[in-house]
């Protein structure tokens, strides 16, 4: 294994020996999906948790749109291994017979792996863009109201941290997620970013609340009780808040999963608070302790969005 594996974080390479070891390992409930392929070529993982196929209650979780932000995936990544060799016991042992929980920690390879070679703070993806710069925002890149802002956070210019891409879903990396949430029609989603220790919920793309009063309730509420399990666990303080009021951003995850799906839909922002206490780099010493305390929050986002009716399509 490489220093960094060693070191406790992922690469790309230990992170797919991991998976396929998990699915090696229980073969009767995990089973490791290629979703797509980065812009550079790189597989994208997905690993699949339950007991039965054709299940209808199906929930996800993703990880590291952003390449920096590399305890995004290993939340996430924890998650998978404690579902699957938690198996047997409950609650697990319940969800997996009711449902399906997939789990994609890595969903911008490239990014992530220019990281750990050329500059640990590189954000987007590696697209060559016209012009000459390279990388499109991946968490702007979802086709519900995509392009409809231009302000900092959410740009046209192709050189900025921030850029949507030339077009809704030009993106291969965001196209696999879009693909396997057609596909598997998930009942809830959840994306993990650094840093700010924030619970985001829809609508990113305006100041204006969900619309229908039900969801706006469910988003609030589950966003507020997470807040409040993970304080439980080693103190930290958590936000729970409209994605907008962070700043405003069009064609991220969480607004396209709840705009074209009704999915609960949810942004945890992780460890630390603030750049002084770290940013984006964290020692992997705080990994655990910071798995720790999103494992009661993830347990409530599985129970609530396993429970959530199927959307009315007529
Ligand atoms: O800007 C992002 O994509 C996310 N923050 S990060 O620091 N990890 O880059 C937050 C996106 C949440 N959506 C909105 N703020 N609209
Ligand atoms: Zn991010």
């Amino acid at each position: 294994a490489t220093d960094d594996a060693a070191a406790g974080y992922h690469t790309v390479a230990s992170l797919e020996e991991d998976l396929r070891r998990l699915a090696e390992e229980h073969p009767e409930i995990a089973e490791l999906h290629e979703i797509g392929r980065s812009v550079q070529g790189r597989p994208l993982w997905a690993l699949r948790i339950g007991e039965r196929r054709g299940s209808t209650a199906k929930v996800a979780f993703l990880g590291c749109h952003h390449a920096r932000e590399w305890l995004a995936v290993e939340v996430p990544y924890r998650l998978a291994e404690h579902l699957v060799e938690n198996s047997s016991s409950d609650p697990v042992q319940q969800w997996l017979q009711q449902g399906e929980v997939w789990v994609a920690p890595m969903v911008n390879p490239d990014g992530h792996e220019y990281t750990r070679t050329d500059n640990r703070l590189w954000r987007k993806n590696r697209r060559r863009n016209r012009g000459g710069s390279v990388g499109v925002d991946p968490n702007r890149n979802y086709g519900y109201m995509w392009g409809t802002l231009d302000v900092s956070t959410s740009s046209h210019v192709p050189s900025d941290e921030t850029y949507v891409g030339p077009r809704a879903f030009s993106e291969p990396e965001v196209r696999a997620v879009r693909d396997l949430v057609a596909r598997e029609q998930f009942r809830g989603v959840l994306s993990y970013h650094s840093y700010s220790q924030l619970v985001l919920y829809p609508w990113g793309y305006t100041s204006d609340p969900i619309e229908d009063d039900a969801d706006f309730a469910a988003h609030r509420e589950l966003a507020q009780d997470m807040e409040q399990l993970i304080r439980k666990v080693h103190g930290k303080t958590y936000t729970a808040q409209q994605s907008s009021e962070l700043y405003p951003t069009a064609g991220d995850t969480s607004d396209w999963t709840y705009g074209e799906y009704d999915a609960l839909s949810f942004t945890i922002e992780l460890r630390p608070a603030s750049a002084q206490e770290g940013g984006f780099i964290l020692p992997a010493s705080q990994i655990h302790p910071c798995w720790e305390e999103n494992r009661p929050a993830a347990f409530a986002f599985i129970e609530h969005a396993l429970e959530r009716a199927e959307p009315d399509r007529s």
